[in-house]
């Protein structure tokens, strides 16, 4: 199969769908039927997601979301080229990677509430998700801190001769950090298993790119670095796979770390909490609804005979009825028990602690939150 490797210049972009669902040949990565359509379902249901999670916000029953509208065909591309035993340090638009790993819309919505169903205890912000059990760690707010965690995952990897990868993701603005830098090198250096993915949407909240790189591309950081960059269409589901599998089989095979640019655009805005109409131009998403990822993934099915438009108003039904479900249930659900803000961190309670949640108890009555 041809070689990615190198496509790092402003002119160089992997694709491999065209807007029509035609397939180039020479680079197409032959994804089985079962796997492309578990792709697609996992797209559509965190479009779904986004959309019903960010009214549910408005409504005012959950504080904050951050949605990945746009960009669904980054995490689940890049999902998909994985096995289950490798190790996800996800950032904060990895919904994509979170459902197609096996996490269900209903831990997904228990987080955002912080209840007793919350397996974070409610201690983290809503979206900022941790899934043992998926091998996904905890998202870390500060951004670039993800490409440092990885890169230690990768060492430890290599160190114990364990044959898997650590996948990790940050965003253009994330790679101004001085936590990218410093995980970059650290695992270029080591030769660590690590794929280190750039969604470059466009902007950072308000700051667009030309302000936060005096770079071509962002693929072109990883030549310093001495790992191999591609830079990929990341609104094209068959290229972010194809290139997150062969960085996956590069890092199998020992030749270290690879940095993917996927060049995607961020349709919604940066979270509930921001409103793009006050520094980018409407003209600017039209450009890029055009190119929507689930659309062209879906005339791909449809040209393959996989699904047609019954199949498709059937999935998305499917989709919001599992996240109307979700809500309904853990709308019901009490917050987690008073005693789990003093447990996790001692495997025993020290003197203070126990006193300081004996006055939390007298002071509120029963061993819950008011
Ligand atoms: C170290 C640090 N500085 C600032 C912030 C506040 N902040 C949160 S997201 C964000 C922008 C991130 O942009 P980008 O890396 O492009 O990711 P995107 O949101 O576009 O996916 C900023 C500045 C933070 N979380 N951490
Ligand atoms: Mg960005």
């Amino acid at each position: 199969m041809t070689s990615t490797v190198g496509l790092v210049d402003k002119d160089d972009l992997l694709t491999i769908l065209q807007p029509d669902g035609a397939v180039d040949a020479e680079l197409d990565p032959g994804v089985e039927p079962e796997l492309a359509l578990r792709m697609y379902e996992a797209m559509v249901q965190v479009r779904v997601t986004d959309d019903r999670m960010m009214t549910l916000q408005r409504q005012g029953r959950i504080h904050f979301y951050l949605a990945s509208t746009g960009q669904e065909a980054c995490s689940v591309g890049a999902a998909a080229a994985l096995a289950q035993d490798d190790w996800v340090v996800p950032g904060y638009r990895q919904l994509g990677a979170f459902l197609f790993r096996g996490v269900t819309v209903k831990g997904i919505v228990a987080q955002c509430f912080g209840n007793a169903w919350d397996n974070t205890k409610g201690r983290q912000m809503p979206v900022h998700y941790s899934f043992k059990d998926q091998n996904m760690v905890s998202i870390s707010s500060p951004i670039g801190t993800q490409v440092m965690q990885a890169a230690g995952v990768g060492m430890a990897m290599k160190r114990k001769g364990h044959r898997k990868c650590v996948m990790t993701f940050i965003g253009d603005g994330g790679t101004s950090s001085n936590d990218f830098h410093a995980g970059m090198n650290f695992a270029a250096v080591d030769k660590a298993p690590v794929i280190i993915i750039c969604e470059n949407n466009g902007w950072a909240i308000s700051v667009p790119i030309a302000k936060q790189t005096a770079s071509e591309t962002f693929a072109q950081k990883a030549v310093a670095y001495g790992m191999p960059g591609v830079r990929v269409d990341g609104n094209d589901v068959l290229a972010t796979y194809k290139a997150t599998r062969d960085a996956r089989e590069r890092a199998l095979r020992g030749d270290g770390p690879t940095f993917l640019e996927f060049v995607t655009y961020r349709l919604a805005g940066h979270s509930s909490s921001d409103d793009p109409k006050r520094y980018r131009p409407e003209s600017e998403c039209e450009a890029f609804r055009q190119k929507d990822p689930l659309e062209r993934f879906k005339a791909y099915l449809e040209a393959r005979g996989l699904w047609d438009a019954q199949k498709d108003e059937a999935l998305v039904a499917r989709c919001r009825e599992a996240v109307n479900q979700a809500i309904q249930e853990n709308e019901r659900v009490p917050r987690p028990e008073l005693i789990s803000m003093f447990s996790d961190v001692y495997a025993e309670m020290p003197k203070d602690l126990q006193e300081a949640l004996d006055e939390e108890r007298q002071a509120r009555g029963e061993g819950r939150f008011p």
